[in-house]
Order: structure tokens, then sequence, then C-alpha cells
């Protein structure tokens, strides 16, 4: 029988932790967990026999790390590690005196991160991620594993990347698991509704939490997941939040504790128990014992309609989507243009502002004649996902370039769109279904529009019938009525008004280009806003607008608050007290350095730094007044967390930019600087010690920040020092070394974490064992005080002062 045939008809138990076990049996740091499967079988299967006993009827395989990536080196391959991992599994079962019904014994194939961040963010391919797990999944079906088990994925991306590998190579059963924070978020900033929504999509067969979190914390967060899914919820939670105790790693709750936790749990929705890190056998087997006479809690009637990006959900029916229309070549020769040029930036800033002006989602569309659509949508798509969070909508009827966009895309998608013609259809739904997407249907089919209330409705209907064919439910299909202008028609406003209106009265979501009502007419923003709001009345869930559109925006924002969507009309009087008109719509705005650099718009934040200094603008007043206050601007959100790591980076990007600017204008500046010559590169040691002012410089050991370091370096080397870079992330041993090697008389070291200082004291004591060069300390979390306790000779504040500390040692 397959897991599937037990899934919420009763309870299923996975086994606890395997890592924090096999280190209490030896494994040594750096070891490979998953090596021990061929060179400590038998170990790992006792490891897995004690859960059986203790009641688990799910066993994870000891293959979390057993990538390509991971193996390289090791000298086994994945497919080695996996067939032993599962040889071990099967075995526990066997050795284990299982009083539970032998029917519910499986093995699930456990794939956790690659290790690596995906692009745009890191430099690891979609298309590769997919690749390293399609290997393990192909190994996994080799061993016959039962399910497969995607766990603490605490990127939605990465999770897409492994769902897809497991469907592609597999028709074995998918559960996905994510590791959330207590806010609820993932380290890409998803919430915990899209990353279900998403797994949902892709078809998974239960989704849920692992790690990171005690049992108290998933019992608070799954009632959001239940929210938005009615698939069976899985909760592995860690035995509490792991803390230090003498050096060594303790969980702050014990088996007891866990085990009423986990009744909280299930009360709140989840039917597949167990555990993650710091849990043993006791934890399952009280587990088990508590909920052994429990059947899963039945998940309500869930229909909830919504759509993704890697953020926050936008949900359909509560309140009017905006879907911003303007990334669309139609009449746009700027936009044209800059598709041809593939100029993403400026495609960035049209979606921008659009969403700066109150779009909800951006409708994204690059079909121009003579270009390769699959490209431009595809670079369009993943440009706009590297600065914002909100949900993208494709727009394009080239089903090649559908097919990869869906695939890249990182969210639950809105598709536009498929119509009611079959061949449409047939290329559309399997798509949709494959990707998750929810989808626009058009009300057209072979015989064209209907010019009647009914017509289109029967459209509608057919659309939705052959959609449920194919497994898409019908809250995923979101129906467009037909804008048709109505100089040429007048019936055709209220033909779209009635299919509205029925629509909405069977709880079927709607979506109209509003627009097109109005071609051929003087005037039109009158005619599209009063349209507009005669649609939002009958029900219109969601508009494909222009929001720059100042008239669309009153119309919007005077139907939220007569409608009593805006309360009081908190947000309508917030906006238009005092509130400057909206700006017009035709241009697509420049960005200051400071603003570039904040919403990580790369192109834009080296124009605006060219800009300023061909305005003479000092360039440490650059650096002062635009770099450093946006950076603090973005950390601020971070810390906050209104910004995630992928906000975080692509400002990062932006100010090299901007510094990139700089750096060339210093080092152009006749006569002031020997640096372009002799510096070396990053990690680089091609200078040599006769070059006499010479600097070591380092980011320390575990920290990558290297944006203050690299201001310094600028500065050191336009006074004229030679400053050997060793980059960042540097062992004390490298910096020893390069002081040895270059004679240097003084090293400069930055931190800026404070997890990263006390690395910084430690270099600071391997360079005082060997050598008797000056050090200067700075980073944004150093002190006088703490450079003091540290043993520093130097503590620079700034890049200025580490110049006057250089300054001061070689030159006084
Ligand atoms: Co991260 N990060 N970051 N980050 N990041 C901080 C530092 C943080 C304070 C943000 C926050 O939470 N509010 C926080 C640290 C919290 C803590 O202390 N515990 C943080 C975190 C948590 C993280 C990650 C762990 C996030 C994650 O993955 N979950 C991760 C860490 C990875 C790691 O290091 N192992 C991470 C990653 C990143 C990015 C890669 C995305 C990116 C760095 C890109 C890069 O550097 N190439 C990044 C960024 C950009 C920041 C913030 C926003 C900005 C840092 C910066 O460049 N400031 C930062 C928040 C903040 O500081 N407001 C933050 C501008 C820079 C010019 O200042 O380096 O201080 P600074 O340099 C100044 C002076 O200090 C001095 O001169 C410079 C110019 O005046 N100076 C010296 C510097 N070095 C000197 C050496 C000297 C003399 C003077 O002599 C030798």
């Amino acid at each position: 029988m397959s897991v599937l045939d037990f899934l919420q008809k009763e309870i299923l138990y996975f086994d606890g932790a395997m890592g924090t076990r096999l280190q209490a049996a030896g494994l040594k740091p750096g070891e490979l967990p998953e090596v021990w499967n061929i060179t400590h079988g038998d170990v790992v299967a006792e490891i897995h026999a004690s859960y059986v006993r203790a009641g688990a009827n799910i066993l994870k395989s000891n293959t979390f790390g057993a990538n390509a990536l991971k193996m390289q080196g090791s000298g086994y391959s994945v497919e080695d590690v996996v067939l032993a991992a599962f040889k071990n599994a099967r075995a526990a079962f066997a050795k284990a005196p299982v009083s539970k019904s032998q029917d519910k014994q499986f093995v699930a194939l456990d794939l956790g991160p690659t290790g690596k961040l995906l692009a745009p963010y890191g430099d690891l391919q979609f298309e590769e991620a997919v690749a390293l797990y399609a290997e393990q999944v192909r190994a996994g079906v080799k061993a016959k594993a039962d399910l497969i088990l995607v766990e603490t994925m605490s990127d939605s991306y990465e999770a897409k990347a492994a769902i897809v590998a497991a469907k592609e190579n597999s028709d074995l059963p998918v559960f996905v698991t994510f590791t959330f924070d207590k806010d609820g978020k993932l380290l890409n900033g998803a919430d915990v509704e899209t990353a279900v929504l998403m797994a949902e999509g892709l078809g998974v067969d239960a989704v849920g939490f692992n790690c990171g979190l005690g049992p108290d914390l998933v019992a608070k967060l799954m009632p959001r997941a239940r929210r938005v899914t009615d698939l069976p919820l899985i909760a592995n939670p860690n035995a509490g939040l792991p803390t230090e105790q003498n050096g060594k790693t303790v969980f702050t709750t014990g088996p007891e504790e866990f085990a009423d936790y986990m009744l909280d749990v299930y009360r709140e929705g989840a039917s597949v128990l167990g555990g993650c890190c710091g849990t043993d056998p006791n934890y399952i087997h009280l587990v088990a014992e508590r909920t052994k006479s429990l059947k899963p809690v039945a998940a309500k009637d869930n229909s909830v309609t919504a759509v993704t990006g890697y953020g926050a959900p936008v949900y359909f029916g509560n309140e009017p989507i905006l879907i911003g229309e303007r990334i669309n070549p139609t009449g746009k020769p700027l936009l044209k243009e800059a598709l041809r040029n593939s100029d993403m930036d400026y495609i960035c800033r049209l979606g921008l502002e659009q969403l700066d002006n109150g779009a909800h989602i951006l409708d994204v569309n690059t079909g121009l004649p003579g270009l390769n659509e699959t490209e431009t949508l595809c670079k369009a798509m993943t440009s706009l996902q590297a600065i914002t969070p909100v949900p993208l909508e494709i727009d394009t009827s080239n089903y090649e370039a559908m097919e990869k966009a869906l695939r890249l895309y990182n969210g639950k998608p809105l598709l536009n769109s498929v119509n009611g013609k079959q061949e449409s259809m047939e290329k559309v739904f399997p798509l949709a279904k494959k990707y998750g997407a929810a989808v626009v249907g058009l009300c057209l089919d072979e015989s064209g529009i209907p010019d009647t209330v009914e017509g289109r409705l029967a459209i509608a209907e057919k659309i939705i019938k052959t959609a449920e064919q194919y497994g898409i439910k019908s809250k995923d299909i979101i129906i467009d009525p037909l804008a048709l202008t109505v100089s040429t028609d007048s019936r055709n406003p209220a033909i779209d008004l009635a299919v509205i209106k029925a629509l909405k009265a069977k709880g079927i979501h709607t979506v109209m280009g509003v627009s097109n009502i109005s071609f051929g007419l003087p005037n039109r923003d009158a005619v599209n806003s009063s349209f507009f709001a005669m649609s939002l009345a009958e029900g219109l869930s969601s508009a494909i607008m222009n929001p720059q559109s100042e008239r669309m925006m009153e119309a919007y924002r005077s139907y939220c608050a007569l409608s009593g969507i805006d309360e009081g009309c908190k947000e309508f009087v917030a906006h238009y007290a005092n509130a400057p008109k909206t700006k017009a719509t035709t241009t697509v705005s420049e960005y200051t350095l400071f603003d570039a650099i904040v919403k990580g718009l790369t192109e834009q934040s080296g124009n605006a730094t060219r800009k300023l200094l061909e305005e003479k603008t000092a360039p440490l007043d650059i650096i002062n007044q635009y770099i450093i206050p946006a950076l603090n601007t973005v950390g601020e959100g971070f810390g906050k967390k209104t910004l995630f790591l992928p906000q975080l980076l692509m400002a990062a990007d932006a100010a090299k930019a901007a510094f990139d600017e700089i750096k060339k204008q210093m080092q152009g500046s006749a006569g002031q600087s020997k640096a372009s010559t002799e510096s070396s590169g990053e990690n680089g040691s091609t200078a040599d010690a006769s070059q006499g002012d010479t600097i070591v410089l380092a980011v320390v050991k575990g920290d990558i920040h290297d944006i203050g370091k690299n201001i310094v370096k600028v500065l050191w080397e336009n006074y004229g020092y030679h400053v050997v870079d060793l980059g960042k992330d540097v062992p004390a041993e490298s910096v020893v070394e390069a002081v040895e090697k270059h004679q240097a008389k003084l090293v400069g070291l930055t931190a800026l974490m404070t997890t990263t200082v006390a690395a910084m004291e430690d270099t600071i004591n391997a360079l005082r064992r060997k050598t008797n060069t000056k050090i200067l300390v700075g980073g944004a979390v150093m002190t006088q005080e703490y450079a003091d306790t540290i043993g520093a000779d130097g503590y620079a504040p700034d890049a200025v002062a580490a110049v006057d500390y250089a300054n001061k040692i070689f030159r006084d």
C-alpha cells in the first residue's frame, strides 16, 4: 500500500533527528553524515530501528545532503550513498520488532538544501539545482523509495527546484517541509501562506514545517498553513530552540513537553507528526502514545484564490486587485526600445513605479516581433523578481515562453491566459497544472467573442470544466469577460457588467483589461475610470489597468471607501489629505542614488553616481551622504523584517555599482594614485615587499560584508599605499601568512557582525604570536572600547580615519 492510502485517514509518524544522533555516535565535525551510510551502516540502521521501535512509520533516509555538490571529493557517488541509505533504513524495519501493522512502513528519500543560494541572489542557477535534485531522485527511485521528502527548505525557490525534480523524475508521493523563523518567514522572505500555496500548486501531497522552531511555535504557525490549503499537514519540529551551554548545543524542550505541544500541533491540523534536531526515540514514542487513538482533524472546505511572488500572497475576493498593465510594448516605443536593448533596468523601473502607485500585481508582456520572446520574458521576469516580492502576471500566448517563464517563476504565478479554444486549453492547462498557476480565462473560442451574456458565460463554464479535467480547481481560474469598445456597440459595457455579476454570484473571480472599453474615444481616462467603478460595483475582482492614471486610482480608492472595504475611509483620507497629485504617466522616473540602492536598481545606481560625479560631488560625500545612508536604511528594514535577504543582496549589488563608478573616477584622477598598477586583486598576493608602504587588508573569517573594506582599500590606494587585499571570510592563518610574506607594517581588519568579532580577536591573537605588525580594526560593530579589549592597536570609525591612521604609522 502507498503512504497516500493512509494520509488524512490516520496519523502517520515520522522519525526524529539523525544528525545529532550520529554526532553522539562519534561523527566528527566536517565529516559527511551521509557517508556513514556506507562506512557505519550498522550505526545508521540502529538509529533508524530505534525510531521504528518508538512508533515511527516513515523513516527519513540519511540522504539530507547527498547531492553531487556535497558528495564531491567524498569518494562516493550520490547513487552509492542513496542505495546504502535505503539498505540501512529497510534493515531497520526488518530488525525492529514492530507491533504496528506491517503495511505502514515507509522510507522517504530525504532531500535537504543544496547548500548554495540560487540565482539571482547566489550563483546556483535554477536548472542546476533541479539537476542536482534530479540525480538524487533517480537514485531514490532505484532504491525503491516510498515517497520523497523535501525538507528544511528556507528558500521557497530551492524547494520549487526540488519539487520539480521529484515530479519530473518519479511518480512517487512528494512531501515538503519548510523551516520558518518565529514570525513565519523563510530566509528569502516568503511567508507561510506563500510557501504553502506554491508547494500546493506544484502538486505536493503533503506540506508542513520542520527544524528551526520548537513544537509550540509550529502550533502557532499551523493555522496559517491550514488557511490556504486542505492538503495533509506535516510537523517535524526541533526539540525547542537550540542554545549553547558550555560549548555544547542544547535543545530546550524535553520529551514530555514536546509531546504536549504536539497535541496542540495535531489540533491545529497536522496529521503527519515527527521530530527534527534534538529529538530522539523518547520524543517520538511519547508523541505516538498521546495521539495513537486520534484521527486527523478534517480540513475545512478551502477555496482561497491567491497568487504569490516570493513574498506574501495577493488574495482574490477580499478587495479589488490592481494589476499594473504598463509592462506591455503595445504602443510604447520606449519600452520596445528597452526590450530590444535588453534594458532590464528600464523594465524594473516601470514595475516599481506601478507598485509605488498602488498596483498589487504586475503584468509582464514582452512579445515583440523579431525578438526571442522566451528569452526576453524570462529575463524581464527574473529581473523583476530580483527587486520585488510581489506576484507577476505572466502574459504571453507563446507556449514556449509560457512554459519557461512558469518554470523559472518564484512563487505561485498568475498566467494570462487561456481561452475557450480547444487548442489553447490543450496547451495551457497542462502547463498551468504542472507549475501550479492560477489562469486567466478569456471568454472567446473558435467562434470568436460572443455578443451575448449567455454566450460568454457558456465559454467561462467550458473553460472551468475543462480545467477541472486537468486537475485544476475552479478557484484557480479567473475569468476575463473581455471589454470591447463602447464606441462600436453600446451594448458592450452592459454585457461585461452582467457577466461579472453572474460570475460573482457563482463565486468565480474575474479580471478585466478595463481600458479597452474606450478605444476610439477622446478623454479615454474619463470613460475608463467610470467603467472601472461600474465594474467594481458589480463585483469585478481584479483589473488590468494603469495605476499611474490618477482617475483610475481615484475610482479605485473612492470605490473602496464607498463600499466599506476602506473602513472609516482611513486609506482614502491618508492618501488624499494634503497629498500631491499622482504623477503623469508616460515617462519612467530616474531614481536618486539613495533610492536606486534602496530599491536594488544596479544600473540606475551607476547612472546616478556618474551624474553626481559629473556635478563635482566629492567621492567621499557620495559615499557618506548617499551610499552609507541607503545601506543603513536597507539594513534597518532587514533588522525589522520589512525587507529580506533578496533585497539586501540587490541593494548591495546596487551599492557596488555606485562604488565601481567612484573607484573608476578616483583611480583615473591624474597623479593621485599609483593604486591601479600596483594593487593586487581580491585574495591576490602578487605584490612584492619592495613596494614599501604595504598594508594587508581583510574581512575576518565568517564575515562576507566587504563594502566598507573596499572603501578603505580605495582610499588607502589613493593615498599611495600598496594594499594586499585578501578579500572576505579570511582565516587568521591567511592573514598571518600574507603579513609575513609582504613584511607589512600594517594590517587592516574588518568585521560587521556581532558573531564575527570573535574571529577578529582570534586573528589579532594569531598575528601577535608571529608578527610585530600594527593592527587597525574597523566595521560597523567595532568601537574604540572593543578594539582596546581585543588588543588592536587602532580603531577607525570610517575610511578617512583609516587613512589618518596609516599616515601616522608610515609617514609621521
Ligand atoms: Co548583512 N548584516 N548579512 N549583508 N548587512 C548587516 C551587517 C546587519 C547589521 C543587518 C541587520 O540585521 N540589521 C546584520 C548583522 C547583525 C549582527 O551583527 N548580528 C547582517 C546579517 C545578519 C547578515 C546575514 C547573516 C543575513 C543572512 O544571511 N541571514 C548575512 C551574513 C553573511 C556573512 O557575513 N556570513 C548577510 C549578508 C549580507 C549581504 C551579502 C546581502 C550584504 C553584503 C554584501 C557585501 O558586503 N558585499 C549585506 C549588507 C549590505 C548589509 C548591510 C545592510 C550594510 C553593510 C554595509 O555594507 N554597510 C548591514 C546593515 C548596516 O550596516 N546598516 C548588514 C556600508 C559600509 C560602507 O559600512 O562596512 O561599516 P561598513 O564600513 C564603514 C565603516 O565601518 C568603516 O569604514 C566604512 C566606510 O565609512 N570601516 C572600516 C569598515 N571596515 C573598516 C576597516 C578599517 C577602518 C574602517 O580599517 C581596517
